[in-house]
């Protein structure tokens, strides 16, 4: 049936794309070398297909049970040992992709009222999901074989059926994905975020008073520890020389908004520590702690271009929300790492 394939093509370009974020979130140590700082844009558009494509199969996903439900109560309930495997692993599909679909929602509101870690779960129940997925497609082969082509039988009230699955569907989208697209701004009317409303122009995902970071001591300098660690003052950073790139913040909870960003290239910072070009770096905030006080720059954001510590956005100096005194920006990279309140750059 027609809203199987809709749904089954939206889970998996959610898993696609899921994987490619978790990749640059969370690289395995032997992938973080080569993990690709471009195209800048990546990551923003890998992270919004994959939220717009998981709100868009919730709706497909309610049309879908709503279809099948009946055979939950087909009698008798098990007719052999390959019907019961079957069954259970229908049952999974369902119970996973549910749940992955739950989850994921919760987390763009961002809003985490459970006790497990939100991203390996998420991962998890993602393999899983997918993983009953195919193998569903699998058993089911031969008649979506048999069906691809022909026209389904004139059951009444399916076209009014399908009809509104493709209003309700079209309608979550359409108000939500402007969060990540440009130009659906105008019809964002249900997403959590607007990306253009916000100090500065953008918004803010964890203020300085939330970080504890609003009082920056008036000593504050930035430390960058390698062969030839030295410190600078915020004025002496000023005084170098600056780079302006246009890079988005591409948050994981699906809203992103591109910015003009001002400051010094973390490549010059290194070089005058006298960094090997090969080295990781690791960015350290002023947040005390959280789980984004420290993070890892691995070596091709490190030495690309457009990888700046920034000192202003969009030609303003940064206020406390964003980072004041210098944040990090760093092209195809998730917004969790683009560490605010940078005071250390470590190589390592
Ligand atoms: N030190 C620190 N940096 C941080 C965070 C944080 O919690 N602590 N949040 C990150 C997240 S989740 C996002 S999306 C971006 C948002 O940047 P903005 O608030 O300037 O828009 O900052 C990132 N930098
Ligand atoms: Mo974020």
């Amino acid at each position: 049936m027609v809203l199987g394939r809709w749904l089954g093509a939206a889970l998996l370009l959610c898993f696609l794309s899921g994987l490619l974020s978790h990749l640059l979130q969370e690289p395995p140590d032997w992938l973080e070398r080569y993990l690709p700082s471009r195209p800048a844009n990546g990551y923003r558009i890998t992270q919004g297909l994959h939220v717009i494509a998981g709100i868009a199969a919730i709706p497909l996903l309610g049309a879908k049970l709503w279809t099948v439900y009946p055979k939950l109560f087909e009698w008798p309930p098990v007719r052999s040992v390959a019907h019961a495997l079957e069954r259970l692993g229908i049952a999974v599909l369902v119970a996973a992709t549910l749940l992955e679909l739950f989850t994921g929602l919760l987390n763009t509101l961002q809003w985490y009222p459970w006790p497990f870690p939100f991203r390996q779960t998420h991962f998890w129940l993602g393999w899983t999901a997918v993983g009953g997925l195919l193998l569903h497609i699998a058993v089911k082969a031969p008649q979506i074989g048999a069906n691809w082509w022909r026209s389904q039988a004139a059951v009444p009230g399916r076209r009014a059926f399908l009809a509104s699955v493709t209003v309700a569907t079209a309608a979550v989208t359409v108000t939500t994905a402007g969060q990540s697209v440009p130009w659906l701004r105008w019809s964002d009317l249900l997403a959590p975020r607007r990306p253009d409303i916000g100090s500065l122009g953008l918004p803010v995902n964890r203020t300085a008073a939330q970080a504890g970071t609003t009082v920056v001591p008036a000593d504050w300098r930035l430390t960058v520890a390698g062969p030839r660690p030295y410190q600078l003052s915020l004025a002496e950073l000023q005084a170098l020389p600056q780079h302006t790139a246009r890079l988005p913040i591409a948050c994981v909870e699906g809203w992103s908004a591109s910015a003009e960003w001002t400051g010094v290239r973390i490549r010059d910072l290194l070089d005058r520590a006298g960094a090997p070009s090969d080295a990781l770096v690791r960015v350290v905030s002023l947040e005390a702690e959280g789980p984004y006080a420290v993070t890892e720059l691995p070596a091709p954001y490190a030495r690309d271009g457009l990888t700046l510590l920034a000192l202003m956005v969009n030609g303003q100096p940064l206020n406390a929300d964003h980072g004041y005194p210098a944040r990090l920006i760093a092209p195809n990279r998730p917004g969790v790492l683009q560490t605010k309140w940078v005071s250390r750059l470590e190589v390592q």
